[in-house]
């Protein structure tokens, strides 16, 4: 079937438009992964597309973000089946200065699909603040997502924190998001990179030593 009322749906920002046309795809058994890759993504992406071009600006991301962000909360109860027994705990956050959290939602959602035990600490999350964080709850994997690159330094700083406080060994570092690349991870002695959510759950068992 046809997934163009979603795409369009929230590339117009229309939450209403965007849930109606999700249960009708879920209803006539589309997977929810297709929903997610082949309409609710790539609208994202020509939102972006049409911000850089002038022809649309912040509210009307922000709006389409929304009706983006209706149409994945339907759709993470599929995406995110949780399996029987944890394979290991991640926190999860975007870095310091950066609001984008669709990216992150949706790496936390195949974490806890892949078996994952996710902490979420949410948007313009400090280095200060992923330490604690590891402190507390003692993860496996921190995964840090930036979508700006004037946001990418504090990936650094957040492994530099980690250094500091004598907990870099603890814990495997695992970045992403749209600007970022294996040279800059590579760069910054984090320990892996995934460009999409369902690699980074891949990645980080990977990381772990899991098959
Ligand atoms: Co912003 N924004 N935005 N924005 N925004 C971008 C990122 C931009 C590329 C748009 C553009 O110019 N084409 C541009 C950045 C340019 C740059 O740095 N080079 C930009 C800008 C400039 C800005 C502002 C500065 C605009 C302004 O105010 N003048 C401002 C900054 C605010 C801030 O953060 N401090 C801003 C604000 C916003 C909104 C708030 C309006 C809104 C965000 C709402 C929200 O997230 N709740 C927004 C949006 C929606 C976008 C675009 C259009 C879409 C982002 C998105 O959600 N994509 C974006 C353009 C684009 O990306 N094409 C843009 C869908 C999402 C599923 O993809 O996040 O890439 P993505 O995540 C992917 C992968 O990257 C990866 O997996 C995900 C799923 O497959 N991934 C990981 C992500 N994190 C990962 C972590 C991992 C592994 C993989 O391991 C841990």
């Amino acid at each position: 079937m046809s997934l163009e009322p979603i795409y369009q749906a929230v590339l117009d920002g229309d939450a209403k438009g965007a849930e109606a046309a999700v249960k009708v795809a879920l209803a006539a058994h589309v997977p929810a992964e297709d929903i997610l890759k082949k309409a609710c993504i790539p609208a994202m992406g020509e939102v972006g597309r049409l911000f850089e071009e002038g022809e649309k600006f912040v509210p009307e991301m922000l709006i389409s973000a929304r009706a983006m962000q209706t149409a994945v909360r339907l759709l993470k109860p599929l995406l995110a089946q949780a399996n029987v027994q944890s394979v290991g705990k991640v926190i999860v956050g975007t870095v310091q200065g950066d609001l984008h959290d669709i990216g992150k939602n949706l790496v936390g959602m195949m974490m806890e699909g892949s078996g994952f035990e996710v902490v979420d600490l949410g948007t313009d999350v400090t280095p200060a603040k992923f330490v604690d964080a590891v402190r507390q709850h003692k993860p496996q994997v921190m995964g840090l997502s930036a979508l700006l690159t004037t946001t990418m330094p504090s990936m650094k700083n957040c492994i530099e924190a980690l250094k500091e406080a004598g907990l870099r060994d603890q814990v495997q570092v695992l970045i992403g998001g749209a600007p970022v690349t294996q040279a800059y991870a590579d760069q910054i002695g984090a320990d892996g990179y995934a460009p999409d959510a369902s690699s980074a759950a891949r990645k980080a068992k990977a990381l772990l030593g899991i098959a």
